[in-house]
């Protein structure tokens, strides 16, 4: 329908194995991914987008680790490996990935001091990325999100997307999750209370 499109959020080398931080299984998605690209009236990537010595890399915290946690003044932040590094090859769709149908990117994550996961604001909760207002402008009200993760970009991208007042699925077949200390569980549960409609192929 001309109201409905499918955001496709982070299929970039560094989520998928052989990357920097590779979620297992993220090539898996890509078939469906593009089965799911085909089937759509239109389509909007996302990109994570940081410059070199972003403050979301453990490397940039002198003795500090990855996938541990610090407080930012804006609240808490995981600290990865340096991933998605403007233009490196990490940072680069799957070559698989079927995106020239795409009618918009939205890169996030490209302010050195703030990370960005959701696909609508960065971690802050309150700097728009502007892909609530494109998609109002453009009639677009039914939002199905894929990609990688499940529990970081793909949840906080959901959550902000009916929050915004979109009606939102998630098509969890067609994505794959992090899962770190529980990351996962409790992403599904906030996203079921939220009012996301969570699916998979069975259901479909
Ligand atoms: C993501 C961690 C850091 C994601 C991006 O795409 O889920 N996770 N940057
Ligand atoms: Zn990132």
């Amino acid at each position: 329908m001309a109201d409905e499109a499918l955001v496709v959020i982070d299929l970039q080398n560094d989520f998928c194995p052989g990357g920097a931080l590779a979620v297992t299984g993220g090539d898996e998605i890509v078939p469906l991914v593009n089965d799911l690209i085909r089937r759509a009236d239109h389509v909007v990537l996302t990109q994570d987008w940081h410059p070199a010595g972003h403050s979301s890399f453990a490397f940039s915290h002198p003795g500090a680790q990855p996938f541990t946690m610090i407080d930012m003044p804006y609240g808490p932040q995981t600290l990865w490996p340096d991933h998605c590094i403007q233009g490196s090859l990490g940072s680069d769709f799957h070559s698989g990935l079927a995106w020239t149908k795409a009618e918009l990117v939205v890169r996030k994550g490209f302010r050195p001091d703030i990370d960005s996961y959701s696909a609508f604001f960065e971690n802050d909760h309150t700097t728009p990325t502007g892909l609530a207002g494109y998609l109002r402008e453009r009639g677009i009200d039914t939002l199905t999100l894929v990609g990688l993760a499940t529990d970081f970009c793909v949840g906080f991208s959901a959550l902000d997307a009916v929050s915004q007042g979109f009606k939102t699925t998630v098509r969890l077949d067609a994505c794959r999750g992090i899962d770190l200390n529980g990351s996962l569980d409790a992403m599904l549960q906030r996203m079921r209370e939220a009012g996301v409609a969570l699916e998979d192929s069975l259901t479909d």
